[in-house]
């Protein structure tokens, strides 16, 4: 079988959880970091954005698919769930992060600290303060989600929970995120016992702050 191929930069959070499932369920891949907008990347994705893969003459884009196409494909642990409940559950707790808190945690609060736009060349303090009251209520949201069953979709973990990680690991290091986090029991909790897994430890980015996209 061809090596299955991620593209994207180790930062990303969403090259992140392709690399995670590739780890979790043992996969050998290769990591090829070329950026959003690059050749490579629009070359698969219609809107340049990262991860993309490549497994032989198989090119896809946008990271559940991948994650999708690479559970279904390969032996190892089920990260979607078969049975309909679990699945659909998986789904829910994948879309939540990704059309919604994505948007909040990661666009509009993280890159403005990560990537400051301030006039001085500093984080735009009236963006980030206008951003915190919605970040603080997703990571309660979060918090107590884990709270019921140790995991986002119930009492397993799954692709969903691959999916919000690398998201946590960004938010612990930043001033307001850090706080609600470290003041969520259940969430400080899960972050502990799941970044303890193999396939959070070995893809941890070679300069965590540099970039978040
Ligand atoms: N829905 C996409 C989102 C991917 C995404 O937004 N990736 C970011 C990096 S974390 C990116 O490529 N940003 C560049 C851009 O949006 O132009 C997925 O799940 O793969």
């Amino acid at each position: 079988m061809p090596v299955v191929e991620i593209v994207g930069p180790a930062p990303s959070t969403y090259t992140r959880v392709a690399r995670m499932v590739c780890e979790e369920k043992q996969i050998p891949y290769e990591l090829k970091q070329s950026p959003p907008h690059s050749p490579d990347v629009d070359a698969i994705h219609p809107f340049g954005k990262v991860p993309v893969m490549r497994h032989g003459d198989f090119e896809l884009c946008e990271s559940k698919a991948i994650s999708t196409y690479l559970d279904l494909s390969f032996p190892g642990p089920k990260l979607i769930p078969t049975e309909p409940r679990q699945a659909a559950l998986t789904e829910q707790w994948v879309s939540l992060v990704n059309t919604k808190m994505d948007g909040t945690l990661v666009r509009s609060y993280l890159l403005n600290y990560i990537f400051p736009k301030g006039s001085d060349g500093k984080p735009d303090r009236a963006v980030i303060d206008a951003v915190v009251p919605q970040v603080e209520k997703e990571i309660a949201l979060l918090d107590r989600t884990v709270a019921k069953g140790g995991y986002l979709a119930g009492d397993s973990f799954t692709l969903a929970d691959i999916n919000v990680m690398p998201i946590l690991a960004y938010l612990k290091n930043f001033p307001e995120s850090g706080a609600a986090i470290a003041a969520a029991k259940s969430l400080s909790a899960y972050y502990d016992r799941l970044s303890a897994r193999p396939s959070f430890l070995n893809t941890v980015p070679q300069r965590p702050q540099a970039k978040a996209s």
